[in-house]
């Protein structure tokens, strides 16, 4: 597509869709005039690979995902299609500058963190391995919220990302299927005189189709991501309207719409809410039923579903499939339970993404019973057959029995969605080596004994599209330059760098490269916050979720001690630091804001103290999303990847740093562990416990206050949060955060924090020689090519889900 070409239809648009002349255009009437430009070319792809899928005999991976953290698709899309600098010539031309179109888009967060980006990056890698894909989730009206700092709070405002409309969606109102809910089951004889059972629901919302084509990198593959709206399935009942009642008759509307609403703002921990369990149950009705409208619409015979369709579940938020696909098979469509059952559980394969025991989805009985009657039984009758054949086949016991059945019989019962999802899927996986290796010995323990062979390790992977390409334009270039673009899809390919980090001249590009990436960030945190950084000093940072697990806290106790060490001397030789966080903490979450008000608190302190401030600043940077991660990943210096062993998943943030150049101060966790092997022992810096240490510490019987009395700086580092040194004299604010680390310290950071300040330091050395940090940088790049998410996708698709590579051909360009 030329720049004259794109032109024009920027120019039709704002006639026939925007209906704006262009001299009263607006910065956003040009934006969605670009986006629509854009979009029409994706169909074109689109439209073909939809073809390609109907014509061929072709296996589909679907995603099922509660969360897809998409980001802005403007940028993306452009470089997927390799037209950005037609475009920057064409909107130049009409008086546009393309960076100021892009900042136009509303970044749809449906999303909270690392769970729902990696879907994000998956979708990415399957268009751009050319495997046909639909990603498979929820619309949620109001997205993650955005984040304010208020006197060092955090405010969560709601995220109306529709506000402006979504150029980038298809609504298909052709597209809906009927969810229903509640009410009560039945036995009936149907023609033949079998006895059945049915659901008689007592509610229905309809679900609507949101279509968002997914382009991949330089191919014609162009996937759908299908996202579900709720909608009443009547405007009125129009019995009630009638008869006077008009807010009765409003109000199954309301309650139907309130579905999709909003995305649950929790990163981890289970909530048990009844409007989760519906969108839960609402996403995967559709999507399953979609699937066998589509099975149907190809004239092929249910028995062949799963030679279709591999469905892959996102953590447990979709494992309601396996009920649903069931009642689906047996009640609707009269399969046996036999066959169903045999279905059900080669089409679905489980990703469980958290190891943290109040994570672990459970729903109590009476909620399930009152929402899903029909599905209880399903789930009663897949126990009491799994159950039995466990008994006849393993000869467990009742014990063991009781451990690994689908219902939670201690105190109230509740389901236990990862036993269901297990009991339903031909192969569970974990995001890392380690992660995968903890679910064997600890959560799923005894579903590993049963079926070892069910049991394997995905790790997680990032877009170098996304994060590298587009969040780092000068970097890649510089790579390009040095050993040709085939990296941005071959990302082992990075290698070729390994020699460059010998020659001086590559690392001053290298390192002018960082220093431009620093200052942009400077420019951008000192515009939303008014704290001045310096690009020469080194920039650590540490974006992710607030959560005590991951332990800003341990992060924001070594600013302290470089602060006392500074008051004491105020002429000691430290390396100047900029600490750089940033993250949202879920709104009930009481620890995790005060974590964030401590960082702010400490920060106003010491970016204001001239003893100080001229080599320690402290920045939070507001409202982490997919935008702002764009700029910091390219700009720091240092990586904090420092949560308690055996807590974090995998991560996916450090993976985005590594790629970026990032040195990684980590502990021995989640994917941390294999971007240790790959970059080298010597390029990473390494600290605290093992998982096993962590274990046996806490068996021991842990007394953090120990540590306080044994290590003079964290004694002196906690009196001065205690005392009210950070804020105003007030004792109170920090004391619940005071008092659970000194009383319980379930993450131990008192332990790890000797170590942690002893690696600092090794840090701040390493730091004073460039060249060497600067070799070191270069080999993390390097030999961080394992961590693309097409890598994993490439596993996922060959181990688990069988989706081979489908090229498609344009054949009529016009
Ligand atoms: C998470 C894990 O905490 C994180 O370590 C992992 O990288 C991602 C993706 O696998 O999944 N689990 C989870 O519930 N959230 C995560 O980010 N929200």
């Amino acid at each position: 597509m030329s720049a004259p070409e794109i032109k024009k239809s920027i120019l039709d648009h704002l006639t026939y869709s925007i209906g704006r002349p262009p001299s009263l255009a607006s910065k956003q009437d040009y934006y969605k005039a670009l986006a629509l430009t854009v979009r029409d070319r994706l169909q074109q792809h689109w439209v073909e690979t939809v073809q390609a899928y109907l014509e061929q005999d072709l296996k589909v991976a679907c995603y099922l995902s509660a969360e897809f953290l998409m980001g802005p698709h403007l940028g993306n899309n452009l470089l997927n299609l390799g037209i950005e600098n037609e475009v920057r010539q064409a909107v130049k031309e009409m008086g546009c500058e393309l960076d100021e179109l892009l900042a136009e888009e509303e970044e749809p967060g449906l999303g909270n963190g690392g769970l729902g980006r990696l879907a994000a990056c998956y979708m990415d890698s399957l268009a751009t391995l050319e495997r046909l894909a639909l990603g498979y989730g929820i619309r949620y009206e109001f997205g993650i919220f955005d984040q304010e700092i208020r006197d060092g709070w955090q405010c969560e405002i709601t995220d109306k990302w529709l506000r402006s409309g979504n150029p980038w969606e298809i609504a298909k109102p052709e597209i809906t299927y009927y969810v229903n809910f509640g009410g009560h089951t039945e036995y009936y004889r149907d023609e033949a005189g079998a006895e059945r059972i049915r659901w008689v629901p007592d509610r229905a919302v309809k679900g609507m189709a949101y279509d968002t084509p997914i382009q991949g990198y330089r191919v014609n593959t162009c996937n759908t991501l299908r996202l579900w709206s709720a909608e009443a399935c009547e405007s009125f009942d129009f019995q009630a309207f009638n008869t006077g009642d008009y807010y009765g008759a409003v109000d199954d509307k309301v309650i139907s719409e309130t579905i999709t609403k909003v995305l649950y703002p929790n990163d981890e921990p289970e909530i048990g809410k009844r409007l989760r369990l519906l969108q839960q149950y609402f996403f995967v009705s559709c999507s399953l039923q979609d699937m066998l409208r589509l099975l149907d619409a190809q004239g092929q015979p249910t028995q062949r579903f799963p030679e279709k369709f591999a469905v892959q579940l996102n953590d447990t938020h979709p494992s309601i499939g396996v009920a649903e696909l069931m009642r689906l098979l047996v009640d609707e469509r009269r399969l046996s339970w036999e066959d169903a059952w045999d279905i059900t559980v080669l089409t679905f394969g489980y990703t469980n993404h958290t190891l943290l025991p109040e994570a672990l989805e459970t729903w109590p009985l009476p909620l399930f019973r009152e929402l899903l009657p029909r599905h209880l039984e399903i789930i009663y009758e897949i126990n009491a057959r799994f159950l039995a054949s466990v008994r006849e086949t393993h000869h467990q016991d009742d014990e063991h029995v009781k451990r690994l059945s689908l219902i939670d019989e201690n105190g109230e019962k509740r389901i236990r969605m990862a036993h269901l999802a297990c009991v339903g899927s031909h192969a569970i996986n974990g995001v890392a080596a380690l992660h995968s290796e903890l679910l064997k010995r600890s959560v799923l323990k005894d579903f590993y004994e049963l079926w070892p062979e069910r049991f394997n390790n995905k790790t997680n992977g990032v877009t170098p599209r996304r994060f590298m390409a587009l969040a780092n334009p000068k970097l890649s270039e510089l790579i390009t330059r040095t050993i040709g673009d085939g990296w941005i899809t071959h990302t082992e390919e990075l290698r070729m760098l390994e020699p460059f980090s010998e020659d001086a001249a590559f690392r001053k590009e290298w390192r002018l490269v960082k220093q431009s990436n620093k200052q942009q960030l400077a420019d951008y945190i000192l515009k939303q916050t008014g704290i001045e950084l310096d690009p020469s000093w080194m920039f650590d940072v540490q974006v992710k979720r607030i959560h005590e697990y991951k332990r800003q806290h341990l992060n924001i106790l070594h600013v302290i001690t470089l602060y006392n060490r500074l008051k004491r001397d105020p002429k000691l030789a430290i390396a100047p630091r900029a600490f750089i966080f940033g993250g949202k903490a879920a709104p009930g979450y009481f620890i995790a804001k005060r974590i964030i008000k401590l960082i702010n608190a400490v920060g106003e302190v010491v970016n204001n103290d001239p003893d100080v401030n001229k080599k320690l600043r402290v920045a939070f940077v507001p409202n982490f999303n997919v935008q702002n991660g764009q700029l910091i990943y390219p700009a720091a210096d240092l990586s904090e990847q420092i949560s308690m062993a055996g807590k974090e998943a995998s991560g996916t943030g450090n993976m985005k740093f590594t790629l970026n150049g990032a040195l990684t101060i980590g502990t021995l966790d989640g994917a941390n562990v294999e971007i240790r092997d790959e970059v080298g022992e010597e390029n990473f810096f390494l600290f605290g416990l093992t998982t096993e240490e962590t274990l046996r510490l806490q068996q021991q019987g842990y007394r953090p206050y120990a540590y306080v009395e044994g290590n003079s700086e964290l004694a002196e580092a906690i009196r001065l949060i205690a005392s009210g040194h950070f804020s105003h004299g007030d004792t109170e604010v920090f004391r619940p955060l005071v008092d659970n680390l000194c009383q319980s310290d379930p993450f131990l950071v008192f332990a790890d924090y000797a170590d942690y300040i002893a690696c600092q330091d090794k840090v701040a050395g390493v730091w004073k020689d460039p060249e060497n940090w600067t070799r070191m940088s270069i080999l993390n790049t390097a030999r961080a090519g394992k961590f693309s998410s097409d890598r994993a996708i490439r596993e996922y698709c060959d181990e688990i889900w069988d989706v081979r590579p489908v090229p498609i051909m344009i054949k009529d360009k016009t």
